[in-house]
């Protein structure tokens, strides 16, 4: 059963860029008070904290996560927006800002990360 007064729970990792993808989301859906953001900068004692409460609940522990119903959590970025997409009546392509981001320099850095990949692998 769904519980109407809970707020979907996201949490994200500090200057991540699958994170930013679902901030930019948020903000350009206007969803900002309709979840709760938990950010955390990398070493610090909310990392440890988010991971412990994340851990038993997913496979492999990654940022961005949500808590999308009581007990409910998920860990992949489309994911995560696709869900809350549905919930704002929002589609994420007619977002510019949010659609820029992840055609343009998102892109871009998936590119250049797996090429970097590919001429490591070359180079050994
Ligand atoms: N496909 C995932 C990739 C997410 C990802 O790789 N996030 C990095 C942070 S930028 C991560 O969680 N690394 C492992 C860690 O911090 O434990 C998504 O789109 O959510």
């Amino acid at each position: 059963m769904t519980n109407p007064t809970f707020k979907p729970v996201v949490y994200v990792k500090e200057n991540c860029p699958f994170c930013l993808k679902v901030r930019l989301f948020l903000l350009e859906a206007g969803m900002m008070e309709a979840v709760e953001i938990r950010d955390f900068a990398p070493g610090s004692k909310q990392e440890e904290d988010i991971r412990a409460e994340l851990s038993p609940h997913l496979a492999q522990v990654s940022f961005p996560s949500a808590q999308l119903e009581p007990g409910r959590y998920i860990a992949e970025s489309d994911d995560i927006i696709a869900f809350l997409a549905v919930k704002s009546g929002r589609e994420p392509t007619s977002l510019p800002v949010f659609e820029n981001y992840v055609e343009g320099p998102f892109k871009m850095m998936m590119n250049l990360w797996k090429e970097n990949q590919q001429l490591k692998a070359a180079a050994v």
